[in-house]
């Protein structure tokens, strides 16, 4: 009986989970275990031996039923501390930082752009980045062999259709649409062969155009005036002479250059002044080539945003929008 004990002492040493116990169990205390081969072994015996030997044999079944109580509950001890052990949190642990991201200055403009053009009454369109030629330029009054194509270098898809070189074709594309009073602005993409500090292939532009009856220069003039010193704040403004097909008169609009104050630097070319935008009243070619009636007229302009953005925030390169470099454009999540 001794070296059953013995056997049984040295198995359970070897027990690491509940399933080796099971068996353990199953081995020692089992329907064919070690026990009943033991108690088997009693009919062999005379009556006097039987009650020592039955005595014995009880004594050693409850000890190895204790045995395995207690090596259960061991066993379960231990794995509810692992697994506490590995699902601990450190509380100290510092947090992981977010990365939060920007809307990108050009986005930022056009917003900004927009919400003051909105304040005025102004609604918000947009066109079509490929365009046909005859929106680009015929209707614009800039028909084919005019010297005025020269102006913008253009990517072309096929003889008629092309990358718009300018927001202006959607001033027809409204106008074709929809009866006077019309009064929007459009931003959007634009294409031209085009490329330096200051000037880059793809840039955006906002259009605005209003038609009304009885519209002056002098409304074109308070309306920009009072844009321009909503964007800026209080720099100098000129208005002055200037050529486009689509309008009669026009004018470009220069403000002082921000970046040096007016005293002249390499992004004003040292003239101290900077152009931010063209304008004029609508040439009446531009009304008839979309049927608008004779008593009907109104201005329209063009702006470049990516110029707007540059004033405003110092940037003297164009090509820094464009590189995605997030240095840059974290400093814009404000
Ligand atoms: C035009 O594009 C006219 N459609 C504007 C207009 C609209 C005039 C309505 C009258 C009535 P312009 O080619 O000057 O005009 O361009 C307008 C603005 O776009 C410029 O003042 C400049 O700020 C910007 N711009 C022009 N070329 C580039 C370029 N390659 N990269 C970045 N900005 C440019």
């Amino acid at each position: 009986m001794h070296y059953i004990k013995k056997e049984f002492e040295e198995a359970i040493k070897e027990i690491a989970n509940q399933e080796e116990l099971k068996q353990l169990k199953a081995k020692f205390l089992g329907k064919k275990g070690r026990l009943t081969e033991l108690f088997k072994q009693m009919a062999n015996l005379e009556n006097e031996q039987k009650k020592e030997f039955g005595k014995n044999i009880n004594k050693l079944k409850s000890y190895i039923e204790e045995t395995i109580i207690a090596k259960q509950k061991e066993i379960s001890e231990f794995i509810k501390k692992k697994s506490l052990e590995e699902e601990a949190i450190d509380i100290t642990l510092p947090s992981r930082r977010k990365e939060f991201g920007a809307v990108h200055p050009i986005t930022k403009t056009i917003m900004e752009i927009e919400d003051i053009f909105r304040s005025m009454g102004f609604d918000v369109e947009f066109g079509y980045e490929i365009e046909y030629d005859l929106y680009n330029f015929e209707m614009l009054n800039i028909p084919k062999e005019h010297p005025a194509r020269d102006m913008q270098d253009t990517f072309y898809i096929n003889d008629n259709v092309l990358l718009r070189t300018h927001t202006s074709p959607t001033q027809i594309r409204v106008m074709k649409e929809k009866k006077p009073p019309v009064m929007f602005i459009s931003p959007g993409k634009v294409y031209r062969r085009d490329s330096d500090i200051t000037h880059s292939p793809m840039f955006h532009q906002i259009e605005g155009l209003l038609i009304d009856k009885d519209i002056h220069f002098s409304d074109l003039k308070g309306v920009l005036s009072e844009f321009l010193r909503m964007f800026f704040g209080d720099v100098p403004v000129r208005f002055r002479p200037s050529y486009f097909p689509f309008t009669e008169p026009s004018a470009e609009v220069d403000i002082g250059c921000i970046i040096c104050k007016g005293e002249g630097c390499r992004v004003c070319s040292h003239t101290g002044f900077l152009e931010v935008l063209g304008c004029g009243m609508v040439h009446p070619n531009v009304l008839r080539n979309v049927n608008y009636p004779e008593e009907y007229n109104g201005f329209a302009f063009g702006l470049g945003i990516e110029r707007f953005a540059m004033l405003k925030y110092g940037i003297d390169n164009i090509k820094l929008f464009f590189e995605n470099d997030t240095r840059f454009l974290k400093q814009f999540s404000f």
